[in-house]
């Protein structure tokens, strides 16, 4: 039988670093071969081979609706018809920041950016700014983009890789920059102790979703806030996952602790390329070109990706759709606890509201270091047992699990019974 992905494949790798436009995507965690995608609809991926795979990444979070959303699509086919980028200020950049700051009011004001990485470099630039201080704190193992400066014990692809920072990111670049133990608020403590007066700002992802899933501890995120408070330093929730995940207000309206700058991504530009930045009103009125921190984009804020992000947010703003997403993501989490239990396999799931990872290790899994100790062989066999199942979870351990409106309670129970299968399957030494 032809292999189209295979073939795809190799002229890929000849265009095309690790023949991929994103690390995470070429298998390198679980082994094999990516295959390509020829379309997607629904909770569905369509490879190039004619398989049809039950689609957990969801794009790595973004297609909430599922795949290919008639709204989605209208919206956007719609706005291509009268133009893809104006470079002008359009009704539609209102249309989306207005939906953005009515469901969280933290974001008094925002600026519209082309991805998650470009909100969080811009957001820290403006602390930075703002505070007229160096020091930015992260957490080991959150990843926030591949900006110079925050990529210093990140999570998500370099974690995968195992690339605990990366060449080409000078000394000079994270010079400015701390990482400590993600639920650690005593390292919080102690470094502010020390160096508090330098702290211009700590970013931290309210549930953590680069290392696996791993949800703050109690007063973790509170902490944080009492802390930046009392030095005067800002706190950025990076939400580019949470944001209108885990609610249509974000981890910040489950997590009761209101940050000086939220940065977003994925769910708001409806599967289009976007991010955003935004905030306390006196601290975004110091960007360009009102003040004089300077950040910019050609294609920012452009139409399509605006109807994208504005169709799927309404979508979203229907009464019991994240009570929906929890119920599947719940009963998918609690699914593969039970199999992996009966087949007598090592399994932590960590669920926060509408997402969860599988770590492979009996647990807690609290922080980067657990999630490091958690069986990555056993993983890439499990996530090898599911593709041949039909199902695509991550082909990491340190991704989340997404499911989508377009899933069923029927098609988890399917996915819930292979996962029966393959978990029997592991526990034997088979896969
Ligand atoms: P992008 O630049 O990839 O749009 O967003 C960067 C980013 C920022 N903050 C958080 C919390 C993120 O999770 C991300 C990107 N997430 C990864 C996967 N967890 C994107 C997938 C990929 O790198 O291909």
């Amino acid at each position: 039988m032809e292999n189209r992905s295979h073939d795809l494949f190799q002229q890929a790798l000849k265009l095309m670093p690790g023949g991929v436009n994103s690390p995470v995507r070429a298998f390198g965690a679980v082994g094999g071969e990516p295959f390509f995608t020829a379309r997607a609809e629904g909770p569905y991926l369509y490879t190039e081979d004619g398989q049809r795979l039950v689609d957990y990444v969801s794009s790595w979070g973004p297609l909430i609706l599922g795949h290919a959303h008639p709204a989605v699509v209208k919206a956007v086919a719609e706005a291509a018809a009268h133009g893809t980028s104006f470079g002008t200020p359009s009704r539609l950049e209102v249309e989306l920041a207005a939906r953005i700051k009515a469901a969280m009011p933290a974001v008094e004001r925002m600026r519209m950016v082309n991805s998650g990485t470009e909100a969080t470099m811009s957001a820290i630039r403006l602390a930075r700014a703002a505070t007229g201080r160096r020091l930015v704190v992260k957490f080991i193992g959150s990843y926030h983009g591949h900006v110079d400066a925050l990529m210093v014990s990140a999570g998500s692809g370099m974690a995968t890789l195992g690339i605990p920072s990366s060449p080409g990111v000078t000394a000079g670049a994270v010079a400015d920059t701390v990482a400590v133990p993600f639920n650690d608020l005593g390292a919080v403590e102690a470094l502010f102790e020390r160096r508090g007066a330098e702290v211009a700002a700590v970013i931290v992802e309210p549930v953590a979703g680069n290392m696996g899933v791993v949800p703050g501890r109690d007063g973790f995120l509170s902490g944080l806030r009492r802390i930046t408070e009392q030095h005067s330093a800002l706190l950025i929730f990076d939400e580019v996952i949470t944001g209108f995940r885990l609610a249509y207000g974000g981890a910040q309206s489950l997590v009761g602790v209101r940050p000086d700058l939220t940065c977003l991504g994925k769910v708001i530009g409806g599967g289009l390329p976007v991010g955003a930045y935004g905030g306390r009103s006196d601290l975004m009125a110091l960007v360009a070109p009102e003040g004089a921190v300077y950040q910019a984009g050609t294609l920012s804020g452009n139409p399509l990706a605006m109807a994208a992000g504005i169709a799927a947010l309404d979508q979203l703003a229907v009464a019991g759709t994240y009570q929906r997403l929890e119920e599947m993501a719940a009963m998918l989490a609690d699914g593969l606890a039970a199999a992996a239990a009966a087949a007598g396999v090592a399994l932590t799931v960590n669920r926060a509201w509408t997402i969860f990872t599988p770590f492979f290790s009996a647990g807690p899994v609290e922080d980067f270091a657990a999630a490091q100790a958690a069986s990555r062989e056993h993983y890439a066999r499990y996530f090898h047992g599911m593709l041949k199942g039909g199902v695509f979870v991550a082909p990491s351990q340190f991704e989340a699990v997404f499911v989508s409106l377009a899933h069923s309670p029927e098609l988890i129970g399917e996915t819930v019974a292979l996962s029966r299968r393959v978990m029997a399957e592991l526990a034997e030494g088979r896969h």
